[in-house]
């Protein structure tokens, strides 16, 4: 899979994608990432990639020549499944969402910045808005390297236990049961021995019960129209 994603301040990705997981799949050549500089592609003498917006108003509006021009170049080179538009009112993203965008082949995701871009640009370019939750960030880097990560971590062979993303928080629409670790007894507090026992199929009932548990506690809407 490849990932091509345009911005304005392509130092603010730069992190994300040179650590972990994320350089993991990179080296072990299952996903791309590539970040392109927004400014290389605008015509103006003073790399000029934003404008006033007509109809006056505080804050500028990034202009379409130089989106386009970068949008196309890269079309020329491969086709893509979705040009997505990072924009705190896009469709909000999940888990589903991931899962859905783990499966295509190609993705440009554009970052939004200051009051956003040229509406023609969503218009004609964009097949899908995607925000990262109700509140509001100076730009659209830090959302598109939390989607790109929660992509690239579900590409098979990504992680080293390939089933451990199937167990994941959400990835069934519960949350996450407890896990611990050694010691069995650190001062006292001590490791549900269930956990201890060996006895595999208790094991898993007993994560899923608490799975149900700590889905009801924290987040009882996750449960609404589900029969457990
Ligand atoms: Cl995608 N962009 C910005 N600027 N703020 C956000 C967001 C995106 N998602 C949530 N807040």
């Amino acid at each position: 899979m490849r990932i091509d994603i345009i911005t304005v301040v392509p130092d603010l990705l730069e992190g994300p994608f040179s650590h972990s997981i994320l350089k993991r799949a990179e080296d072990k050549g299952l996903a791309k990432v590539r970040v392109h500089n927004l400014r290389d592609y605008s015509s103006g003498k003073q790399k000029q990639v934003d404008d006033y917006a007509f109809g006056g108003g505080a804050g500028m509006v990034m202009m379409i020549e130089p989106i386009a021009k970068c949008i196309d170049a890269l079309k020329s080179e491969r086709d893509y499944d979705e040009v997505i538009y990072m924009t705190p009112d896009g469709e909000t993203f999940n888990q589903s969402m991931a899962n859905e965008l783990s499966l295509k082949g190609n993705i440009i995701i554009l970052c939004g910045h200051y009051k956003g871009v040229d509406e023609r640009i969503r218009q004609k370019w964009i097949t899908r808005e995607i925000s990262i939750g109700d509140y509001v960030l100076s730009g659209g880097e830090l959302a598109a390297a939390v989607v790109t990560d929660a992509i690239i971590r579900l590409l098979p062979g990504v992680l080293n236990d390939e089933t451990s993303a199937l167990t994941d928080s959400f990835q069934d629409g519960l949350l996450a049961p407890p896990v611990y670790t050694r010691p069995a007894d650190y001062e006292g507090l001590k490791v549900p021995d269930i956990l201890l026992s060996g006895h595999q199929s208790k094991i898993d009932s007993w994560r899923f019960e608490a799975s149900v548990r700590r889905t009801k506690e924290r987040r009882p809407d996750l449960l609404e129209g589900k029969e457990i």
